[in-house]
C-alpha cells in the first residue's frame, strides 16, 4: 500500500474523507496578489511606495515591466496547485500609446490582463491604488480637507468600479474589488471626526455609480496604522465595520491590520452572522503590518479552519497580500499560496463535526486530547497525492533557483 493509501484509512478511522478534501480543496478559489513580484510599485508612476506601507529588501530580479511581472506570475503559478485568480492594482495599468491619470484610468488600459486571465482561466480581482501618487496631500486622499484632491480620488473610485465590471464580464468571473486608503496622522489630531465624515461622504460618492452587484463586489479594509501614521487612521476598524454594514458592502480583513494579539481567526464567526459575505487578506505581521510571507502557521491554520469548519467556503473571499523584498519572489508567492492551501487542506481534514459536538456536550477533556490528536495525523501524505493530482512537484526550490538563474539575474 503507498502512503496515501495508508494515511486515507487512517484519516478515514478518525471518519474523514480525503478524496472529498481534496475535490473540494482544488475548487477553491485563492487571489493571488500580483504586487509580490514588484515590491508594490506598479507601472503608472516613479517606483515610491507611499502610503505607510512598506517593502524592506533589495533582492535581485524585481519584475519592471507587465511582461516581467507577467512572466514571474506564469512561472509561480506553474508551481502553485489548485485554483486561482490574479489581483491586480490599479497602479498596474498597462498604457499603449499615452498615459492616463488615475482619475482616467479605463478598462481598455487593463486589457493586458484581461488577456492573461482570460487565456489561463481565470478570474481577476482588482483594487483602487490610493497610494505612490502626488495627488497623495499630506498623507489624505479620500478625506482629504483639499476639495481637489479629494475629488481626484473618488473619481478614480469610480473608474475602478467600472474597470471590475469588466473584469467580471470579459472572465465571467465576479470580481472583488478592495478600498483600502492609507489616510492617517502622525502625531494626535486635532479633529478625529471631520476626516471620518469626509472619507463616508466620499466612499458614497464612489458607490453613487450603477453597478452590477452580483458581478463586483466592493469591499472596505480597515487598519490600525501605518508606518509615518501612528496616531490616527481614518479607515480604522469600526469605521469600515459601521461603513459595511450601513451600505450593505463586504468587509475585508487584513490579519495585519490589528493589535498583535487580536486574532482574524477569532472574527471571523463573529462577522459570518451579518455579513453575506467577507473577504480576507491573508498575510504575516511579525510585531506589525510587516507583511512577511504566509506560513502553514497556527494562525494561518486556525483562519482556514474558521472558514472550513462554518461551511463558508463560498462565502469568504480568501487573497493574498504580502511583499517581501529580501528574498526570492516567486518563491515568496509559491510558499504563501501553497500555505493557505495547506491550511485549507488541514482544516479539510478535521472531523468538524465531531469536534463541535464534543463542545456542545461540554467534554472538554476529549475534545482536547482530539484535537491534539489530529496534529499529529499524517496531513503530509494527503498533502503530496493532492500536489501529485494537481501536476505540481512538491520541492520547488530547484525550479525557482534555475529561473533565477536563466531569467531574474539576468533582469
Ligand atoms: C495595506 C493594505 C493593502 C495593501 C495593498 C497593496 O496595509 O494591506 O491591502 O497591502 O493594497
Ligand atoms: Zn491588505
Amino acid at each position: 500500500m503507498n502512503r496515501y493509501e495508508e494515511a486515507k484509512q487512517i484519516y478515514c478511522a478518525m471518519g474523514i474523507d480525503t478524496e472529498k478534501a481534496i475535490d473540494i480543496l482544488k475548487n477553491v478559489p485563492v487571489s493571488m496578489h500580483c504586487w509580490q513580484g514588484d515590491d508594490v510599485i506598479g507601472f503608472d508612476n516613479d517606483g515610491e511606495l507611499s502610503g505607510g506601507i512598506q517593502t524592506t529588501g533589495n533582492y535581485p530580479g524585481r519584475a519592471r515591466t507587465a511582461e516581467e511581472l507577467m512572466q514571474d506570475i506564469d512561472k509561480a503559478m506553474s508551481l502553485i496547485p489548485g485554483k486561482k485568480k490574479i489581483n491586480v492594482h490599479a497602479c498596474y495599468a498597462v498604457f499603449d500609446g499615452e498615459k492616463a491619470d488615475r482619475d482616467a484610468l479605463k478598462p481598455e488600459h487593463f486589457d493586458v490582463w484581461v488577456k492573461f486571465a482570460k487565456e489561463r482561466n481565470m478570474g481577476l480581482d482588482f483594487n483602487p491604488t490610493f497610494f505612490s501618487h502626488h495627488m497623495v496631500k499630506d498623507n489624505l486622499t479620500l478625506s482629504s480637507p483639499d476639495e481637489n484632491v479629494r475629488k481626484f480620488w473618488v473619481e478614480h473610485g469610480k473608474r475602478c468600479i467600472e474597470i471590475s465590471q469588466y473584469f467580471a464580464e470579459e472572465t465571467g468571473v465576479p470580481c472583488v474589488m478592495n478600498v483600502w486608503i492609507p489616510d492617517g496622522y502622525k502625531d494626535i489630531p486635532a479633529d478625529r471626526l471631520g476626516p471620518r465624515e469626509r472619507f463616508k461622504k466620499s466612499l458614497d460618492e464612489i458607490l453613487s455609480v450603477d453597478y452590477d452587484k452580483s458581478k463586483v463586489f466592493v469591499c472596505l479594509e480597515s487598519k490600525v496604522f501605518g508606518i509615518g501614521m501612528e496616531s490616527y487612521t481614518v479607515g480604522s476598524a469600526e469605521f469600515c465595520l459601521n461603513y459595511v454594514n450601513s451600505k450593505g458592502i463586504t468587509p475585508l480583513m487584513d490579519n495585519g491590520h490589528y493589535h498583535p494579539t487580536e486574532v482574524v481567526s477569532d472574527k471571523i464567526a463573529a462577522m459570518l452572522p451579518f455579513h453575506k459575505n467577507l473577504a480576507l487578506h491573508v498575510t504575516r505581521g511579525v510585531r506589525w503590518d510587516s507583511d512577511h510571507v504566509v506560513l502553514f502557521d497556527d494562525e494561518t491554520k486556525e483562519i482556514a479552519k474558521e472558514i472550513v469548519h462554518h461551511n463558508a467556503l463560498d462565502r469568504v473571499f480568501i487573497a493574498t497580500d504580502y511583499f517581501d523584498a529580501s528574498i526570492n519572489r516567486i518563491s515568496a508567492w509559491i510558499t504563501g499560496m501553497r500555505s493557505v492551501q495547506k491550511a485549507l487542506l488541514s482544516a479539510l481534514l478535521q472531523p468538524s463535526d465531531t469536534l463541535k459536538k464534543l463542545q456542545d456536550e461540554n467534554r472538554m477533556t476529549e475534545l482536547m486530547v482530539l484535537q491534539e490528536e489530529i496534529k499529529t495525523a499524517p496531513f503530509g501524505d494527503i498533502w503530496e497525492e493532492y500536489l501529485r493530482r494537481e501536476g505540481v512537484e512538491k520541492n520547488y526550490i530547484a525550479e525557482v533557483l534555475e529561473y533565477e538563474n536563466e531569467v531574474l539575474s539576468k533582469r
